[in-house]
């Protein structure tokens, strides 16, 4: 029988509504839904590679417990949850709760009811082991939005103000801040006028339509922003009644910026100081602004002082919305959000909960620091951890994949999730490989991307849309299948533990309590993480294409009387940085040398998200070129296809180079998310790619709070490597 079915892409929090074509319970044809609003009918090539996706040739059906000789065994849910419980009441017993650990990673935006589950579940037994990839994403804007204090009114629409700014993010390919349709978007958004400045070593997709480019070495982002910071405040372009009114420590701000004249940033940035003026002039010139910035500035080292000198522009500018003016991301499945137009007070960064035993590593408002997790795992003591419940793939997606491998090789008790038996890299790192259900096996609901707008505030959509959807297809007959978020339940029912369902940023006061004696469908547990919504979701589920909802839209209030709060335009961590910035040899901190004359820096492209879709029936194309410009190719005596070593002070891999002459020359652009377990004899790197985390170390440049380690603007050298070379 065949059937048309609506649904939504999962692979990334945009959330394209699809129609899926279903045959004999089996995915034919996946294709975007014209009849969504919004959306169009658009879907990327991820969403359209989903039937291949779905359609594992050898799906994992059952549970795998590794014994110790290595090899596999299959076991039931009932057995598995009976072990691990046994075993973490164990590790509890002997090390206390901080022992057991969860990483929420990429797959939760796939089965988002395993965050509420996770969470509550560590607060259930007492850990603060909670880890998530933020710390490895964009950290500095949660701290910076901490320091510098975030404006109650929200973000603005960008179909709305006069100048867009990116600072090392390339929404085309990865959706941030233009979920739908993003290169559509973005055209629009010009042809309503909108002015649009982009900063990033490469010209790309998103480059190549804006009005300035500012093609800048890798790392500078700093400078760059605090030259435009000088230039603003120089030319006339100080908003003086909004920073009186909301803002303190511009004249502090002012005398810090003073070093980084036109000529010193252009010279340092390496870019056209005519560019960098006109960049400037444009923002004078605007009356309203949205700037946003992605994973180059924030992998490139200093991260939380580039989000916070972006936030310090876009104040002194005045560039946040005002009253009278429609919110943008307004809630709808989650409960109700007040829009203000007055600043919330900064509050701090860090200092504000658990110190692990790493570096001097702790808490911030981004999180508990993954930088911090392989060493809590090897350094015995008080406050190891023994168990880790891994919703992600450690192995080939977090730096310095040897202390990784040694880490997760040394837990008691490792529980990743997986689909196929071909086992990800971490799932064959794993004591108990979950088998757990497809995308399209699973019903969905859209609350997860207005969740991740509060990490990073690109994430999530502007309009108040939503969409419910039952599942698809059914899991694989005689599969014994877990979800998720069941092994918190199951192993809390087991050990008699009562969970509530507490999500991120919820009180946990305020969280309804689970039934602990009858398991929740999924749908049950979707109502209860609804819990207080603008919309309930019986009525998004009314609407199989989702809907705008109108009746969630919010417009700014104006200010209260008795608003006291105002920006921190001088935090002094802050400043005490940029006057180390200002002060430093540039070219030492840069590292470049005769061993290592370039600088190696993250970029993401369409067919590929993260670690997903590694195997090798799915989209992902084999490997990950070393994007490179052809002045370097030349140089090298290299060409497009050649396999080369590419070094860095802590590793070596193996890749293929690529011409790319939108490529900054000197600089090697590459997606992480490649590779296979070190050990498999059968790694050949041109079909598997190349794991760029083995040239990552977390003591490089690591921010001495969240732990983000460099890397990006890393100085590696390209080698040629000949036919025999390993
Ligand atoms: N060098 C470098 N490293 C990076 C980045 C970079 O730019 N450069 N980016 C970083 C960023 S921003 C992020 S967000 C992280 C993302 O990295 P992670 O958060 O680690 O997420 P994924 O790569 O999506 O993880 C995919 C794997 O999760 C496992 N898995 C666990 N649970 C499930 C499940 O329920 N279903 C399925 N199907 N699989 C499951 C599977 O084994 C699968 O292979 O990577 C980070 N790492
Ligand atoms: N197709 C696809 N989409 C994705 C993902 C994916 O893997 N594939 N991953 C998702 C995830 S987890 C995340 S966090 C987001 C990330 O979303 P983005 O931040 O938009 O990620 P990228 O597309 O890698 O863009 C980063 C840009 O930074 C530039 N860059 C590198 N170093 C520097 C630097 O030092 N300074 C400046 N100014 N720029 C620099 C790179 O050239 C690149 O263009 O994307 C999400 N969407
Ligand atoms: S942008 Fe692509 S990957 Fe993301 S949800 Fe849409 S179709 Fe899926
Ligand atoms: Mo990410």
């Amino acid at each position: 029988m065949v059937n048309v079915k609506k649904s939504i892409c999962r692979i990334c929090t945009a959330y394209c509504p699809v129609n899926v074509t279903v045959e004999d319970n089996r995915v034919v044809k996946v294709e975007g839904n014209r009849d969504a609003p919004l959306y169009e009918g658009y879907i990327c090539p991820k969403g359209v590679g989903l039937t291949a996706a779905h359609n594992i040739p050898n799906r994992l059906k059952h549970h795998l417990k590794r014994l110790p000789d290595g090899s596999y065994q299959e076991i039931s849910s009932e057995q598995l949850v009976e072990e691990v419980s046994k075993k973490m009441a164990q590790i509890i017993d002997q090390h206390g709760a901080d022992a057991i650990a969860a990483f929420l990673g990429g797959p939760t935006t796939e089965q988002p009811a395993c965050v509420p589950l996770a969470i509550s579940f560590l607060q259930a037994i007492g850990s603060t082991s909670l880890y998530t990839a933020s710390t490895i994403d964009q950290p500095g804007m949660m701290i910076a939005e901490s320091l510098h204090g975030s404006w109650a009114g929200g973000h603005s629409d960008p179909d709305k103000v006069d100048v867009f700014l990116l600072v090392g993010t390339n929404p085309v390919v990865s959706k941030q801040y233009f979920p739908i349709n993003p290169g559509k978007s973005i055209k629009r958004m010009l042809n309503n006028g909108t002015k649009l400045i982009v900063i990033d070593p490469c010209q790309t997709e998103t480059a190549r339509r804006a009005d300035v480019h500012l093609q800048c070495l890798p790392g500078e982002d700093p400078t760059i922003i605090a030259g435009l910071i000088r230039q603003v405040i120089i030319h006339g372009g100080v908003n003086e009644a909004f920073t009186g009114l909301n803002a303190d420590g511009l004249d502090t701000l002012t005398e810090v910026v003073d070093q980084f004249t036109p000529d010193y940033v252009a010279e340092r940035a390496g870019i056209d100081k005519q560019d960098f003026l006109q960049a400037a002039e444009i923002l004078v010139d605007a009356n309203s602004g949205e700037f946003g910035s992605g994973v180059g500035p924030s992998m490139a080292t200093r991260g939380t002082l580039t989000a916070y000198l972006m936030m310090c522009l876009q104040t002194i500018r005045g560039f946040w919305p005002e009253a009278g003016t429609k919110a943008v991301r307004p809630r709808r499945l989650l409960p109700r959000r007040e829009f203000k137009a007055q600043p919330n007070a900064p509050t701090p960064g860090w200092g504000i909960g658990k110190k692990t035993r790493v570096r001097g590593l702790e808490l911030t408002t981004a999180g508990m620091p993954l930088g911090a997790l392989p060493e809590e795992i090897l350094t015995p003591g008080e406050g190891q951890i023994r168990a880790l419940i891994l919703h992600g793939g450690g192995m080939i997606t977090w730096p310095q994949t040897d202390l990784v491998k040694q880490a997760l090789e040394s837990l008691e008790l490792l529980i990743v999730h997986d689909v196929d038996r071909e086992l990800s890299p971490s799932a064959k790192m794993a004591d108990y490989v979950i088998a757990t259900h497809t995308e399209f096996e699973i019903a969905s609901m859209t609350q997860y991307s207005e969740i991740t707008s509060m990490f990073q505030t690109g994430n999530g959509l502007v309009q108040p849309y939503s969409a419910y959807h039952p599942a698809v297809v059914e899991p694989p007959a005689n599969a014994d299948l877990m979800e998720s978020w069941q092994i918190y339940y199951r192993v809390a029912q087991r050990l008699g533990i009562k969970l509530k369902c507490v999500g991120f940023f919820q009180d946990p006061d305020r969280a309804p309590w689970l039934d602990m004696d009858e398991e929740p469908s999924l749908d049950a547990l979707y109502e209860i993480m609804c819990h207080g919504s603008v919309i309930p979701l019986a009525e998004v589920k009314k609407y199989p294409d989702g809907k705008v909802f109108d009746e969630a839209a919010e417009v700014i209030q104006p200010r209260d009387p008795d608003c006291s709060a105002r920006f921190e335009l001088a935090n002094p961590d802050m400043l005490e940085e940029l006057a180390i910035v200002a002060d430093e040899s540039y070219i030492n901190r840069r590292g470049l040398s005769d061993e290592y004359p370039l600088l190696f820096i993250p970029r993401r492209k369409q067919s590929t998200n993260n670690s997903s879709y590694r195997a090798d029936h799915a989209l992902k194309t084999s490997y990950n070129p070393a994007y490179m410009h052809s002045s370097d190719l030349d140089t090298l005596g290299l060409d497009s296809g050649d396999r080369v070593g590419i070094r860095s002070r802590h590793g070596e891999i193996t890749g293929f180079v690529e011409q790319d002459d939108h490529v900054k020359p000197g600089v090697v652009a590459m997606v992480h998310g490649y590779g296979k377990y070190p050990d498999d004899s059968d790694y050949d790197p041109h079909k598997h790619g190349a794991n760029v985390n083995n040239l990552l170390h977390w003591e490089d440049d690591y921010d001495a709070h969240c732990g983000m380690p460099r890397m990006g603007a890393l100085p590696i050298s390209v080698r040629p490597l000949n036919f025999f070379d390993k």
